[in-house]
């Protein structure tokens, strides 16, 4: 009988980082009754991510920056690498088997899946693309509900879903490295892409958004559009006050994905407004705001529309607008006082 062998464990070592695989892995684990379907689906989101980076950092060279010529249900000028974009989340989510309905800021109705799963999924393929020709950081958006009945036959309608009943929400920004960022209801996590490897890396940790910032974020070009509430809030945030730090510093790229991710990393405000010219506000509350409030107050921040809580919206359109206001609890709750007018300075 052989003598026995004394079994090896394995030294727990930081040689290797934590991958996005192992931590969706170990959310499965910790999830009783997981069938893996739902971990499946992470895994072919973050392929379809990895698919539209490679595309992403060609683009200059591969004759993919410019337009196709179309507009899309936006009346958007659509580029090319949006639609490519577009294309590859659609082929991916649709051959993963997961998804009974699919939504595209691209795509004029919620598409049923032609091998229907147990959730909706919606998406922002490319968001920022106006700035993809000047090389700006762009980013895809999206957000996952499990269907009330998975087995039933999907309807378009199984899309307008309020996001407080998200159970999955992230974006991918394209930026001087891919990071994705994502939450399944238990804080929120940033992974950095090797792109060498094509494997995403635990780079960030449990994300806490800080109770307060010293930036904002907004397009001051809209000032004359705006409401005397929120010219207000403006003309305060600018103001010296030793006491809270005012004046903010201003940020704004004009990408959602970049201006966000800025404000969850490091506190402060971020608004778009509605105003004269785009009176619903100019962002898309399903694909956009939504998957955006979810991770900001995952993270302790918080989101609203200046009035409601963003999660709380019940849509009745795909393509729905919202006034978005994302960031520090306390950024926010100061933006929220002056648009119900409970201050004005
Ligand atoms: P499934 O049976 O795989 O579709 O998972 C059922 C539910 O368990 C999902 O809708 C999630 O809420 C949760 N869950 C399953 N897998 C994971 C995971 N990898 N990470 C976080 N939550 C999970
Ligand atoms: P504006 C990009 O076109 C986008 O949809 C968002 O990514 C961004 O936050 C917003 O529009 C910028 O809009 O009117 O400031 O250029």
């Amino acid at each position: 009988m052989p003598e026995s062998i004394p079994s090896m464990r394995v030294a727990a070592s930081n040689v290797v980082g934590t991958t996005l695989r192992e931590h969706v892995l170990a959310g499965m684990r910790a999830a009783p009754g997981a069938t893996g379907e739902f971990t499946s689906l992470l895994n072919h989101m973050s392929l379809a991510i990895r698919i539209i980076h490679s595309r992403v950092r060609q683009a200059g060279l591969a004759d993919l920056l410019g337009y196709t010529g179309e507009t899309n249900v936006q009346g958007e000028q659509v580029q090319k690498l949006d639609e490519y974009a577009n294309d590859v989340l659609l082929t991916v989510l649709d051959k993963s088997g997961h998804c009974g309905v699919i939504g595209s800021e691209e795509v004029d109705d919620a598409v049923i899946s032609s091998h229907p799963g147990k959730y909706v999924v919606l998406f922002d393929p490319l968001d920022g693309s106006s700035n993809i020709d000047t090389n700006v950081g762009i980013g895809t958006i999206f957000a996952v509900y499990r269907r009330a009945e998975p087995r039933g036959v999907p309807t378009v309608d199984e899309a307008l879903r309020p996001g407080r009943e998200i159970v999955c929400a992230g974006y991918a920004l394209y930026g001087p490295s891919t990071v994705f960022v994502l939450s399944t209801g238990h804080g929120v996590h940033g992974f950095t892409l090797d792109p060498a490897i094509g494997e995403f890396f635990l780079s960030s940790p449990d994300i806490r958004c800080p109770i307060s910032g010293s930036m904002y974020s907004v397009n001051e070009g809209n000032h004359p559009r705006w409401s005397p509430e929120v010219r207000r809030w403006n003309a305060w945030i600018k103001e010296e006050s030793k006491q809270d730090g005012r004046p903010y510093g201003m940020r704004y790229v004009g990408s959602l994905v970049a201006d966000a991710h800025r404000t969850l990393l490091k506190g402060g405000i971020f608004a778009y407004p509605s105003d004269r010219k785009s009176p619903d506000g100019k962002l898309r509350l399903l694909y956009e705001a939504n998957p955006m409030a979810y991770l900001f107050e995952q993270a302790g921040g918080a989101a609203t529309n200046g009035v409601d809580r963003i999660l709380d919206i019940q849509p009745t359109k795909l393509h729905q607008r919202t006034p978005l206001v994302l960031g520090s609890k306390s950024d926010v709750g100061a933006y929220r006082q002056f648009v119900t007018n409970e201050r004005t300075e």
